[in-house]
């Protein structure tokens, strides 16, 4: 179902219209609002009057994370702290998080536009939505909790974690939609299979994933382990959170929210602006957000983003599924690796699942890789040259599509810690590692 027809079907002519007068609205308000803005936009003489056209966009300066951290934690506010309703903050586990803000206008956009994207993946009032996000200030619980309810789904606001409940409760209540990270579902269909759970008896029937990378290898893993319709969907806190980009049930793509945001693909090195279509780092400038707008907000997720018209009707463009983040991507000897490269191969191995843990060490100055997989059935530990020669195979495997030489080890079914949010599998000890 079509959440608004009129505003998910607009022709581009109206879209860029509509783009452009939001545009122009929010330049006025950072500029007359936030000092670090105005200070920006007038040390390369900018003023509001300059946006004639959308092209004009590319004349204002980028937001970078730092922009945000270094105005911890009200800085960037655009409106008197007595209209700001909510915080939320971003993840990280160093610094500061980035804190935003959201006025009561801002809430109910974010409502809007979550539950446009709930309903893009096909989720309706008939359904029983089982929330297994953090409520907090992670914006992935309480982002998706009112757009589902507006939606008019049956929610179910259980939380991260707790698995065996989780499950509990999907039997009892007849889940039918669950909203997790992609890699905690794959924590509840092991649990459910080891608690002797038939996973085709539950009523579940679509997920709703996102907040961390993951790859079409992942997905099909998911959808034949839980039987259901895994969708993706993309947003972060600085944007505004879940709610900014989603896939519909075609899954050729994220349709984005082009009324409320314009994303641009740059180029990371350069900052040049690409073609539609081309790869490159997202950027987006919200169009409508009263307490915390961005201008052109560097993401560092790669993906590449299409005008083409998708089977749905809807005529948004959508980006591809990101296959990472430019801080993600390690460079070892020289070779760009990214993990959704090292994911997409491993998934596609029977004997490994699909839980893994990619380290990187400097020894006698040499990078070297070192992925850690988990096998599936302990009597595949046996006998020790079956073992050796799987291992090869995997290398093997991994060195054709990565063109470099990967440290093996293989542990035992259960031994890799599972998350219940965004799991996190890159450790990069090159800076604590002697030369
Ligand atoms: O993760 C918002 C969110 C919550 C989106 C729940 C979807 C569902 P942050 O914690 O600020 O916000 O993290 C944002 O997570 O820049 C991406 O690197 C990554 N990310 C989020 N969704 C996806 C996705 C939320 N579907 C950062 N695919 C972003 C890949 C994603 N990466």
């Amino acid at each position: 179902m079509i959440w608004n027809t009129e505003q998910e079907c607009m022709s581009r002519g109206r879209l860029e219209e509509l783009q452009l007068e939001r545009l122009k609205w929010t330049v006025n308000r950072v500029y007359n609002r936030v000092p670090h803005y105005r200070a920006k936009f007038e040390k390369l003489s900018i003023t509001p009057e300059k946006i004639k056209s959308l092209v004009d966009l590319k004349c204002l300066p980028f937001t970078t994370k730092d922009d945000l951290r270094g105005n911890y934690p009200f800085g960037l506010f655009a409106v008197p702290q007595r209209e700001v309703v909510r915080v939320h903050a971003s993840s990280g586990t160093t610094g500061r998080p980035v804190v935003v803000g959201y006025t009561a206008n801002d809430l109910n956009t974010w409502t809007d536009l979550t539950a446009r994207m709930v309903s893009l993946a096909g989720v309706t009032s008939e359904d029983v939505a089982q929330i297994a996000f953090n409520y907090g200030l992670f914006t992935g619980g309480f982002g998706l909790h009112y757009g589902l309810e507006r939606a008019g789904a049956l929610v179910v606001p259980v939380s991260g974690g707790n698995t065996e409940r989780q499950l509990m409760l999907m039997q009892d209540f007849g889940t039918t939609v669950l909203i997790s990270t992609p890699s905690y579902s794959l924590y509840i269909a092991e649990v459910a299979e080891k608690m002797g759970i038939d996973i085709s008896s539950l009523k579940l029937k679509i997920g709703l994933f996102g907040g961390e990378p993951w790859t079409e290898e992942m997905r099909s893993e998911i959808e034949s382990r839980l039987h259901i319709l895994a969708t993706d969907n993309y947003g972060l806190s600085e944007v505004m959170g879940p709610g900014v980009a989603g896939e519909c049930a075609c899954k050729c793509g994220h349709h984005i929210a082009e009324d409320h945001f314009i994303v641009e693909t740059i180029d990371p090195e350069t900052g040049e602006v690409l073609e539609p279509g081309q790869e490159g780092e997202l950027v987006f400038t919200s169009l409508t957000k009263e307490a915390f707008p961005v201008i052109r907000f560097r993401t560092k997720d790669i993906s590449r983003v299409t005008q083409d018209p998708c089977q749905c009707g809807r005529t948004t463009a959508r980006m591809r599924k990101i296959i990472g983040r430019t801080d993600d991507m390690l460079i070892i000897r020289g070779v760009n690796v990214f993990p959704s490269q090292i994911e997409s191969v491993l998934m596609t191995i029977e004997g490994i699942g699909p839980h893994y843990v990619i380290n990187v060490h400097r020894r006698n100055f040499l990078d070297e890789l070192e992925v850690v997989v988990e096998l599936t059935r302990e009597d595949l530990l046996e006998p020790y040259s079956k073992l050796e020669d799987f291992s090869g195979y995997i290398r093997q495997k991994l060195h054709s599509v990565l063109s470099i030489n990967v440290r093996l080890k293989i542990v035992q079914p259960g031994t890799l810690e599972r998350s219940a949010g965004k799991a996190k599998r890159v450790f990069d000890y090159r800076n604590q590692t002697a030369k």
